[in-house]
């Protein structure tokens, strides 16, 4: 959105408009790519979120059962809060649209979601929402606020919406037409009267592109994620087996997802991180399973550190990858190389000592299941 476009209620109020004016270039200026202003009511969200954990749709997410009632109000989460800075900041190293659907259909490829292959974005961001809110202290004096990104027990694209940093997307995700939807949320709760902003029009109209690319029919209606079906879930927060059902269309993602993201038409206009911290790392945007399925703990340790994917662990690392070697081996265009390398690592004490993972591998060397005609 222009960064000149106010929207804002602060009406004739020069000191409002000054420091609403310095907020904005104080976020460009920390490395955030837009910034908007709410208040705190959430209106009927809280109520669709309890429907959606009623019915199970968060799997094994229990903190967002835990935290059900202070993610439906930000004042629970920090008290004396009235407004909500919102922030974005775009995360893409690059977005070779067409590159990534190649990987997509190359089953020896190993893809790893976009905003994975940098730095963990949670210290990115939240280093940078304290560093702006400490300017706002030295500007204005001594306010109450909190920073907050992602894991915290608050409805963040519904305040980003609320506050007009984009619309919702039928994926359920924020988007926007400066950049697409290719961005993380960031928020500081703060106790000061700031004049609010108005949200944005949606601009998705007919489109059902998200809905019908998805692998796993995850958005079940629009607007509506069943986790429990969703990739990023089943190979990031999911401890346990993969469904079998879910097998197949995993593919060879092996770490998130991206699909609903890459099909949307207005990811033609997302844009590239300025940022040297969501930089790829390790050739993660081009590597092969076999690559990855070499590395030991050790190494994945090493080559993971300071990255949101080794917040999964050794262990479903390698589930992941041995459910999309399985589905490389089942498209029959893979090599002899991948089947010995399985069956070499089946028989290793590790393996043997991880039953999660040999089931997987088993699952792997299966023959393919046959496909209903
Ligand atoms: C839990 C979670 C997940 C879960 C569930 C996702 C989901 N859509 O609910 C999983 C693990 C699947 C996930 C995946 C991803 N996530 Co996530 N996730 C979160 C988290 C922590 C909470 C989201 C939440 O509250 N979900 C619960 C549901 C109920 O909330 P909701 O979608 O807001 O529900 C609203 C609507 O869907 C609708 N609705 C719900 N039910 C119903 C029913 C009816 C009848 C109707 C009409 C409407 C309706 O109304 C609800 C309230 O307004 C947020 C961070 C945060 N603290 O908010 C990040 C967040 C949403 N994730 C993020 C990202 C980047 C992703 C992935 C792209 C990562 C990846 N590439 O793999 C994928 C995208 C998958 C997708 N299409 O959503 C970003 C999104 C940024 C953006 N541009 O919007 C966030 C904001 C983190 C951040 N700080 O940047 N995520
Ligand atoms: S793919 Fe279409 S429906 Fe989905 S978010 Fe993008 S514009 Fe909206
Ligand atoms: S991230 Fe993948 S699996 Fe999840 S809703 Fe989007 S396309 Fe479906």
């Amino acid at each position: 959105m222009p960064k000149t476009e106010f929207h804002t209620k602060a009406g004739d109020d020069p000191e409002g408009l000054l420091l609403r004016s310095w907020l904005d270039q104080a976020a460009l200026a920390n490395g955030f790519d837009g910034l908007r202003i709410t208040d705190t009511d959430l209106g009927q969200a809280p109520e669709k979120l309890r429907t959606w954990l009623a019915q199970g749709r968060h799997g094994q997410m229990h903190y967002m059962e835990r935290h059900a009632a202070i993610r439906s109000d930000p004042q629970l989460l920090q008290p004396g809060t009235i407004r909500v800075i919102c922030v974005y900041m775009n995360y893409a190293p690059k977005l070779d649209l067409e590159r990534e659907w190649q990987r997509i259909e190359s089953p020896g490829e190993a893809v790893i979601s976009v905003y994975a292959r940098g730095r963990d974005y949670h210290k990115v961001l939240r280093q940078r929402l304290q560093a702006l809110a400490s300017q706002i202290e030295a500007r204005i004096g001594p306010f109450g606020y909190r920073v907050f990104t992602d894991s915290a027990p608050l409805m963040e694209v519904e305040l980003a919406q609320k506050a007009g940093l984009g619309w919702r997307g039928k994926h359920t995700l924020l988007l926007n037409r400066e950049a697409g939807s290719t961005f993380f949320l960031g928020e500081i709760l703060v106790d000061i009267p700031l004049p609010v902003d108005a949200p944005v029009e949606s601009h998705c109209g007919s489109c059902s592109a998200c809905i019908d690319v998805c692998p796993t029919a995850a958005i079940t209606a629009p607007y509506e994620l069943d986790a429990r079906r969703c990739i990023s879930y089943l190979t990031i927060e999911n401890p346990g087996p993969i469904p079998v059902e879910f097998r197949a269309a995993m593919g060879n993602r092996i770490y998130g997802c991206d699909d609903c993201q890459l099909i949307c038409p207005w990811n033609k206009f997302a844009q590239t991180s300025a940022l040297p911290d969501f930089a790829e790392r390790h050739g993660l945007g081009d590597s092969t399973l076999l690559e990855l399925w070499s590395w030991s703990a050790d190494e994945f340790d090493r080559r993971h550190e300071g990255s949101a994917i080794r917040r999964i662990g050794y262990v479903r690392w390698r589930r992941n990858l041995a459910v999309a070697i399985g589905n490389a081996l089942h498209s029959k265009r893979s090599s002899q190389t991948i089947k010995n390398t399985l069956r070499h690592a089946l028989q290793s004490d590790w393996v043997q000592a991880n039953p999660l993972v040999r089931e997987h591998i088993e699952w792997a060397l299966a023959p393919a299941p046959e496909i209903p005609s």
